[in-house]
């Protein structure tokens, strides 16, 4: 009983020393991955305005200041895929979700740009609705695959829709009226 409450206590002492230079050592590697997480801020913070000064670069300086201002309110970039579906002909799926509906509200930073692609089994040209208009690039989107890009620079609320064209081969056959797509696009000031 005497001898094991001897060890107990040496084993304590030894466990206290041990905890100490424990102690230590961890309060070491805070202090060094801190350091290191500080460095990864910094160099993501530089990689972030490298990219921004490369939009500058592209001849639209003006733009540099909102992008900066205004990736917090929204992402960079969308994707939208026209499918074909049985009932209505067509259908959109934003951002690879799988959740179809031929309408479409998605939010953006200003700068930022919609990526679009037709893999229904018509063409589909990519008009704006009403209201604020944006870069298109590639509206018409007349083959399986084709792709389209929006680029908004400015705030506001964009309506996006398209003129769908006759199919490309005879025999496809589809349920209801055809379905009008519509895209609203809001982006963040
Ligand atoms: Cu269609």
């Amino acid at each position: 009983m005497k001898n094991e409450q001897t060890d107990q206590e040496q084993f304590d002492e030894q466990v206290n020393k041990s905890g100490k230079v424990f102690l230590e050592i961890a309060a070491g590697v805070g202090v060094f991955a801190a350091l290191i997480m500080s460095l990864v801020a910094l160099m993501v913070a530089s990689n972030n305005s490298n990219s921004s000064a490369a939009t500058a670069a592209n001849g639209q300086p003006d733009r540099l200041s909102t992008v900066g201002r205004s990736l917090a309110t929204g992402p960079p970039s969308a994707t939208i895929m026209i499918d074909h579906v049985t009932r209505g002909c067509h259908t959109l799926d934003v951002n690879g979700s799988g959740r179809l509906s031929p309408r479409a509200t998605i939010h953006l930073a200003a700068g930022g740009v919609l990526h679009m692609q037709n893999n229904d089994v018509m063409p589909h040209t990519l008009v704006f609705a009403r209201g604020p208009q944006a870069t298109l690039v590639g509206a018409a989107m007349g083959h399986m695959g084709a792709k389209s890009t929006v680029t908004f620079p400015a705030a506001g609320t964009y309506s996006l829709t398209t003129k769908a064209g006759e199919d490309y081969m005879k025999g496809v056959t589809t349920t209801g009226p055809d379905n009008t797509l519509r895209i609203k696009v809001i982006v963040a000031a």
